[in-house]
């Protein structure tokens, strides 16, 4: 089964984006969340991160990455390998790109 990963993020982040590009870029199909003024999800999130404040915030099957710096120090690692091995939009998510 596909892991599911999590990109939390706000509309105005750099980091954001680029976490987002990378993932496009090596084909793994990933949930985006929008906190951007969800003063509830951001602090839930926070939680989440194991407090973590800033954005992107990304999870692999639940399990925190970290923000954009941690997402690219695995993708060297080699890390990301073998994550884009279903079709985008096998979990028939909308909000799946
Ligand atoms: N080292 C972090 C930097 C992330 C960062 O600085 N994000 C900014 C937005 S681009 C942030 O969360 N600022 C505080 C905020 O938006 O509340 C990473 O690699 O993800």
């Amino acid at each position: 089964m596909l892991p599911r990963v999590q990109v939390f993020s706000t509309t105005y982040c750099v980091y954001c984006v680029q976490a987002k590009a990378l993932l496009q870029k090596r084909g793994i199909p990933f949930e985006a969340i929008d906190v951007t003024r969800n003063p509830e999800a951001r602090d839930a999130l926070v939680r989440k991160s194991g407090g973590r404040r800033t954005v992107p915030q990304v999870f692999i099957d639940g399990v925190p990455v970290g923000g954009w710096r941690e997402l690219v120090e695995l993708d060297r690692r080699g890390g990301l390998a073998g994550l884009d091995r279903a079709p985008i939009g096998a979990s028939g998510r909308e909000d799946v790109v």
